[in-house]
């Protein structure tokens, strides 16, 4: 099983490198390494496990983190209900992104970063990704929240970008949004 010793850290080269796409269909290897991947986050966010293998209850994880640098990503959040919702996705890429701009408010931090860095981290409001999911079947959703920021963040390690470059480094609170009027009205469109 895949532990935060297989998690590299800020430093390594291989969390700035581009990201190598992968074969579709994918290989058996490629499967099991997704599965791996899925794996290391429903550990970590079983608190027992968690606790028992000094895991960080991780959102996503990008392959690069794990020092394999191919493009793919799982993510695992979950709905109103606490029900799991698992994505887990070769050669993801946004096709379409809204204009507004949003951030989470207790800022990013990083399975890669043993440090806090405070701020605000720009992300588009809403994305379309496209990619293949595990079996290499075609897989196209529109994200919004929270989801759509944790995708942003996962598919900024494909292209070597950790979160901290994205935040204005002389005023890190700064307000990347839209006026709020704005942002009110679009909360009633529907997404891109
Ligand atoms: C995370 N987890 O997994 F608001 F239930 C972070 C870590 C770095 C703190 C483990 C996280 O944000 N968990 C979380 C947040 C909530 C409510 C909740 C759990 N990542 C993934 C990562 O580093 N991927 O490369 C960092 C996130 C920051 C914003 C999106 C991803
Ligand atoms: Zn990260």
């Amino acid at each position: 099983m895949l532990t935060m010793k297989d998690v590299i850290r800020e430093g390594h080269p291989t969390l700035r490198k581009i990201a190598e796409p992968v074969a579709i269909p994918p290989s058996k290897e490629d499967q099991k390494l997704l599965d791996q991947m899925m794996e290391f986050l429903i550990n970590g966010q079983d608190p027992e496990i968690a606790e028992k293998y000094d895991l960080r209850p991780g959102v996503g994880l990008a392959a690069p983190q794990i020092n394999v640098s191919k493009r793919m990503i799982v993510v695992r959040t979950s709905d109103e209900n606490d029900e799991p919702i698992e994505y887990a996705l070769f050669n993801p890429k946004i096709v379409s992104t809204s204009k507004e701009t949003t951030y989470l408010d207790s800022g990013e931090g990083c399975l890669s970063v043993d440090r806090a860095v405070e701020g605000h981290v720009p992300r588009y409001a809403r994305i379309k990704v496209e990619g293949y999911d595990r079996d290499g079947k075609k897989f196209s959703k529109r994200f919004r929240g929270y989801e759509a920021i944790v995708f942003q963040h996962e598919m900024d390690h494909l292209n070597g970008i950790m979160f901290y470059d994205r935040m204005d480094i002389d005023d890190p609170y700064k307000e990347p949004l839209a006026p709020k009027e704005v942002i009110n009205r679009s909360e009633h469109e529907e997404p891109i």
